[in-house]
């Protein structure tokens, strides 16, 4: 079968990539598939691998009803091999070959690059899932459980869409690579997953919505950049992703908005209208704002640490080589090859943050990172007006991007979310004002209590305003049979 927008589930592994004609990688990719299958048991969804989840699938590519809904169990989920459809004529758009006929094959001059690119990106799928592996335990909803299992089984899904990759075009080490992608684990000493965030703890349902609120909008950021590829398979596999990341981030920002609104509902219930008086308002069984601007504090600083340094030579090495763009490349409007061209990059110059001007080429980080912080900013002001409409006292802001850094210009400073610079001293005695302390941690370890009737929600979290397919507010999405 030849590349479609129909998706052929004939075979062990739906695609639309012609895979039955292809029976090497056909062949490499079932070897693959009980690997996989392993970890997700061991890594995956920890207790409700035999639940009945009310999944969508991917059944076409088509943007026009693309998905289907039904009960799945998660281990026996149809993932599959999805490019959008190939571009009449499509060229590289930016870098020296712009203008040439974009790559169906790998050429051999940017082989490593673009495998490194392949391998970092497809090793940020499997380890989310395993930062999020205990959640479904804790869930305050049925519909929150699986909107969790919903993006656990698609990053499953981009983890396959990467192997596919390794597979089909880098021949022996693409296999090694993406045995390997089934190796590392995220936090762990020896073998840690390759990006720091993704090595982190996502405790709670809090820091889960954080998380598809600002890590997974570094993940659009990064696959927007990546479908700009003249390597066109890599191009049209990001395309596809970016349908499913969409609703990952609409989990994080609802996620956010829901249990924002909860508690200025108990706060007004409760005629408290101090936001700081936190001990009041935990008393009522919600989050306090100023411990969820903490969380945000958190979850965007170590987003930010994704983006590589500032300044780059690997990311000019990518745009020059034509394999990773700009944020909506085509958009833009220069040359789209930076001649002579520069931009502004936040610096540290004799201990003070100041704006530099730096070749634009080497500058490719840092103008993703700006679209991204815009992006963050956009969507906070939806949960700032939410806090408005009840009348509460309480702005979010986003923190300066020179604090809690770890990578990049401000990785060896210690800065206020204003961007102040302060000694190490200070910042021990007032960094438990701006990021969660051990004490928040446990606060909202307290409220975390599963709630799983159909229709019910736990005590700091509102409903959604819609169900997923239209569903009733009482609908049961999982039925759970523990395992
Ligand atoms: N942690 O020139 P530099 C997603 C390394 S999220 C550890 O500064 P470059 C998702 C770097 O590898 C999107 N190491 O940076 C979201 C390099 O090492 P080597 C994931 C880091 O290379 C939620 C050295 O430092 N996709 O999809 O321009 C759920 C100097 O590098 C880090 C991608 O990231 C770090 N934070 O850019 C599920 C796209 N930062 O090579 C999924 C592919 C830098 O000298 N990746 N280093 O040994 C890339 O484009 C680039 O690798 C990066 C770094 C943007 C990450």
């Amino acid at each position: 079968m030849p590349e479609t927008t129909h998706v052929d589930y004939s075979t062990k592994i739906p695609n639309n990539v012609g895979l039955m004609d292809d029976q090497r990688v056909l062949k490499a990719l079932e070897q693959w598939h009980p690997g996989y299958i392993d970890w997700w048991m061991t890594m995956g969804p920890d207790g409700f691998q035999t639940s009945d989840v009310y999944l969508r699938t991917a059944i076409s590519i088509d943007p026009k009803g693309w998905a289907k809904f039904d009960y799945v169990k998660m281990p026996e989920y149809r993932w599959g091999i999805l490019l959008a459809p190939r571009a009449e004529g499509r060229e590289v758009n930016f870098g020296a070959h712009k203008g040439e006929p974009a790559w169906q094959e790998v050429p051999g001059e940017y082989r490593a690059m673009l495998r490194r690119l392949i391998v970092v990106q497809g090793d940020t799928e499997p380890a989310s899932v395993e930062q999020q592996r205990y959640l479904g335990k804790t869930a305050p909803s049925l519909y929150d459980m699986r909107n969790l299992f919903q993006v656990n089984v698609e990053e499953g899904r981009h983890l396959w869409a990467m192997v596919y990759l390794l597979h089909k075009y880098f021949g022996k080490d693409g296999r090694e690579e993406a045995d390997q992608l089934l190796q590392r684990r995220s936090g762990d000493a020896d073998k840690p997953r390759m990006l720091g965030a993704f090595n982190e703890e996502t405790p709670d349902w809090l820091s889960f919505f954080m998380f598809t609120y600002f890590t997974d909008r570094d993940g659009k950021m990064q696959l927007e950049s990546l479908a700009q590829s003249g390597f066109d398979p890599l191009s049209r596999t990001c395309r596809f992703m970016l349908t499913e990341e969409a609703h990952h981030m609409f989990v994080g920002e609802t996620g956010v908005t829901r249990a924002v609104e909860r508690t200025c509902q108990a706060m007004q219930e409760a005629g408290i209208e101090d936001p700081y008086d936190i001990p009041a308002v935990r008393k009522l069984g919600v989050i306090d704002l100023p411990t969820m601007q903490k969380k945000a504090n958190l979850h965007f600083s170590l987003s930010l640490d994704l983006f590589g340094n500032e300044v780059s030579t690997n990311a000019a090495n990518y745009y020059n080589a034509g394999v990773k763009g700009r944020f909506q490349e085509t958009r833009i409007e220069d040359d789209h090859q930076l001649t002579g061209a520069t931009y502004p990059v936040s610096k540290l110059v004799d201990g003070q943050i100041k704006m530099v001007e730096e070749p634009a080429l080497t500058a490719i980080n840092m103008r993703l990172r700006d679209d991204y912080v815009a992006d963050c900013a956009k969507g906070m002001e939806r949960w700032n007006k939410a806090i408005e409409k009840s009348g509460v006292a309480f702005r979010f802001k986003l923190p300066h991007v020179a604090f809690h850094r770890h990578i990049g210009e401000f990785q060896n400073i210690k800065a206020t979310p204003d961007g102040e610079a302060l000694g190490d001293a200070e910042w021990a005695k007032q960094k438990d004002q701006w990021l969660p302390s051990k004490a928040d941690g446990d606060f909202i370890q307290s409220l975390m209590q599963p709630c799983w009737e159909p229709g019910r929600f736990a005590s700091w979290i509102t409903p959604p305003k819609v169900g997923i397919d239209n569903k009733g507010g009482d609908f049961e999405y999982v039925k759970i049979h523990r395992a």
